[in-house]
């Protein structure tokens, strides 16, 4: 059965796609769209065309899959470029998504028509390309320079509604009548002397400002720094505001291939599939139990725990939060309105959301108000008696067939289960600090966490909006645990001659928000720190004890201005050389490059522990984890893809030559064996 299938209602001749899921332009698509567009050149009778696609949305784009392939004709711009050069009107009736390719062949129609509901958007910036099929083109020239330099460099879609306004859009309907609605739409212009082509279009080109592309490039700055993609975008408009069409192609073309042979784009796509695989869990049948999560309950109103019910009050899910005393209740609910407040003030939701969100909280001073609830999660102290202490109220008073989550970052969530009297209804749901922001979400699965438990917690996760990834359990699971190796070796560097400012430096510009000394300031060096049986035994102890407790007290391992910017201490370096020197450590000149290996490799490593002892079920799961939890870099795909392109022997090799420096370390065969073999983590 033919992807794409034509049939004519009197004279116009209705060209449907049908590729599940998402109508990718995969090769046999557009063999039948050129096809069918010959049929309507051929066909006489044929005086109009309407393009549109089955399923639930109109073309989402290239097929991704078919990238570092070798081409197969004809090419998505020699497509795009059929539909546009016909002489009879093309109309596209446009549902779901028209992203990248799928809007591209909308633009080489001549008209578009779209539901209401529908989105357009060009999103291959975030796969590190940039649209190759005219786009780049034909977008300024319909809906100007401003807004096609928007929607091409963020890759953030448009509503149907926006596209109308954008004028990328000629007519909006319902979903249920777009099909009719664009039959008739054709056969009413079906008559016309002439139709618009997008490509030769000069009305809108022409009228920005001439300084847009720099008051952009400098606006986005920051934003786009070590992004590759974004600059070459703005290339491309720039060829299409100074050069002729075919000129302009031409750019396209050339910039694209250098993205699409580039290692960021690798890296980017990547990370595309490799969050859509985070989703699966390997040995849960898919029609798992899914079980509903109509009221949550939340212990613990401090920072975590009035962040985490945000996600759940966004999501129009009621939650009741519960404090010890009603000063922390107050205080906690008092900073989720202030939250919402401030989101509103940006204007990124309405007071009427925030009224609405905030009506979904009922504050409570006791367990009890927790009986009903489908959901429970724990956001307490990170102590293992005050978690069980918990654990073992919530076991009698919450009703059965309630999943009993802890919010905890390293504790054994086995051992909090079995204070229970039904361990396989206890989960982890690690949740990230700012949790309302944070797009990362660590599934504990503990020995007997039920199958309907997990497969609930992972739907869950997609319904607040989360990126979640499975872990097993171990000390600080995946994240937290390659953290520490990292966090191991930034603390023997100092020891070694290395100062905070330079660790931080090379992990900048290696492309993470910030280094592990702001890391730690930001945190607060207090954290788990108590004055009473403090020894000076370690350098953090040493800063607490000076008052240096991060950016709360104004100083940590930097001073900070009233604008929270930071600048290196010569106090702290003072007290770290001294403190090395007592503990007998040498102090030397350290280049970046070792800097860089001995805080990256280690983590490879022990995600590469990780994954041999089944803690991850796949190596893109830990990129994930780095990606949405940690920042790490995306245009670089994760630990696990990035040590994949540096090749994972120069991984090895990098440990066995600072091997001295890691006495801990214990190296995985798994990564070893691969090295010697030429394999990858990622397939
Ligand atoms: N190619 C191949 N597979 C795709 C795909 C695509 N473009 N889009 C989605 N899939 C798969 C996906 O992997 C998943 O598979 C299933 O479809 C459902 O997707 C020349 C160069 C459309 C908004 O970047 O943003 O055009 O996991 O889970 O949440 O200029 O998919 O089930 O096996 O994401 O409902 C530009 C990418 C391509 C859009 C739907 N297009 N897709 O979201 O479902 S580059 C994009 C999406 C391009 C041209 C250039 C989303 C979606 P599986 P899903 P969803």
């Amino acid at each position: 059965m033919s992807a794409v299938s034509t049939r004519t209602d009197g004279n116009v001749l209705i060209v449907t796609t049908d590729n599940p899921p998402v109508n990718a332009l995969g090769a046999a698509v557009r063999q039948g769209l050129s096809a069918a567009m010959e049929q309507a050149r051929n066909d006489d009778a044929v005086e109009a065309v309407v393009i549109r696609c089955d399923g639930r949305t109109f073309h989402a784009g290239a097929d991704i899959t078919e990238f570092g392939k070798p081409p197969v004709e004809p090419g998505l711009p020699t497509v795009v470029d059929t539909i546009e050069s016909c002489t009879k009107p093309v109309v596209a009736a446009i549902h779901g998504t028209a992203l990248g390719g799928g809007l591209e062949v909308a633009l080489g129609c001549h008209y578009r028509i779209a539901a209401k509901s529908a989105k357009l958007g060009l999103p291959e910036v975030k796969l590190g390309l940039l649209p190759g099929a005219g786009g780049t083109q034909r977008l300024p020239r319909v809906v100007g320079v401003e807004a096609a330099l928007d929607m091409i460099v963020t890759g953030n879609p448009v509503s149907a509604t926006k596209a109308e306004t954008l004028g990328l859009v000629d007519r909006l309907t319902e979903a249920d009548a777009l099909e009719a609605d664009a039959i008739a739409f054709a056969r009413d212009i079906a008559g016309r002397d002439s139709h618009p082509v997008s490509s030769r279009r000069d009305d809108r080109i022409h009228a920005a400002p001439d300084d847009v592309f720099a008051k952009f490039r400098q606006k986005n700055a920051r934003k786009l720094k070590g992004f590759d993609a974004p600059e070459a975008c703005i290339q491309t408009i720039e060829a299409a505001v100074a050069k002729p069409y075919e000129e302009g192609v031409k750019v396209e073309r050339e910039l694209f291939m250098a993205l699409m042979n580039g290692t960021q784009s690798a890296a980017l796509r990547h990370v595309f599939f490799a969050e859509r695989a985070a989703q699966k869990i390997d040995d849960l049948p898919r029609d798992t139990e899914i079980l509903p999560i109509r009221k949550v309950g939340i212990i613990g109103a401090g920072t975590m725990g009035g962040g985490i019910a945000m996600n759940f009050l966004s999501a129009d899910i009621p939650v009741t939060i519960v404090e010890m005393k009603q000063e922390a209740l107050d205080r906690g609910t008092g900073i989720i309105r202030k939250n919402y407040e401030n989101t509103a003030k940006k204007g990124r939701i309405t007071d009427a959301q925030v009224e609405q969100a905030m009506g979904h909280l009922t504050p409570s001073l006791s367990y009890d108000d927790l009986a009903d609830c489908d959901l429970i999660i724990e956001a307490v102290f990170e102590l293992m008696e005050i978690k069980k202490e918990v654990f073992t109220k919530l076991d009698a008073i919450a009703k059965p067939g309630a999943i009993l989550a802890s919010n905890t970052s390293y504790l054994d969530v086995n051992e909090i289960a079995a204070c229970t009297s039904r361990p396989e209804w206890v989960i982890g749901l690690h949740f990230f600090s700012p949790a309302n922001v944070m797009k990362l979400l660590e599934i504990v699965r503990g020995d007997k966490t039920a199958a309907n438990v997990l497969a609930t917690s992972m739907k869950l996760a997609k319904t607040i909006g989360k990126v979640a990834v499975i872990s097993g359990v171990c000390h600080g699971f995946i994240g937290n645990r390659m953290l520490s190796a990292r966090q191991e070796q930034a603390n023997a560097l100092l020891m070694e001659g290395a100062l905070p400012d330079q660790i931080d430096r090379v992990l900048l510009d290696f492309g993470f928000p910030m280094g592990p000394f702001q890391m730690g300031d930001l945190a607060g060096l207090d954290l788990g720190w108590k004055k009473e049986t403090s020894s000076s035994s370690t350098v953090r102890e040493v800063l607490c004890e000076r008052g240096r407790w991060g950016q709360k007290t104004g100083k940590g391992f930097y001073d900070y201005d009233d604008k929270r910017q930071r600048t290196p201490s010569e106090e702290v370096n003072a007290i770290v050389r001294d403190f090395a020197r007592k503990s007998g450590k040498e102090q030397r000149e350290i280049s970046d490059d070792e800097i860089r290996e001995r805080l990256l490799y280690p983590m490879v490593n022990e995600g590469a522990l990780i994954l041999e002892e089944g803690i991850a079920q796949r190596a893109s799961d830990i990129d994930m984890v780095w990606l949405y939890g940690y920042g790490w870099p995306s245009y670089t795909g994760g630990p696990m893809f990035w040590a994949d392109t540096i090749g994972l022997d120069t991984v090895v090799a990098g440990l066995e030559k600072h091997g001295a420096r890691m006495p801990g370390l214990k190296l995985s065969a798994m990564m070893k064996d691969k090295a010697e073999k030429g394999g990858r983590f990622n397939g």
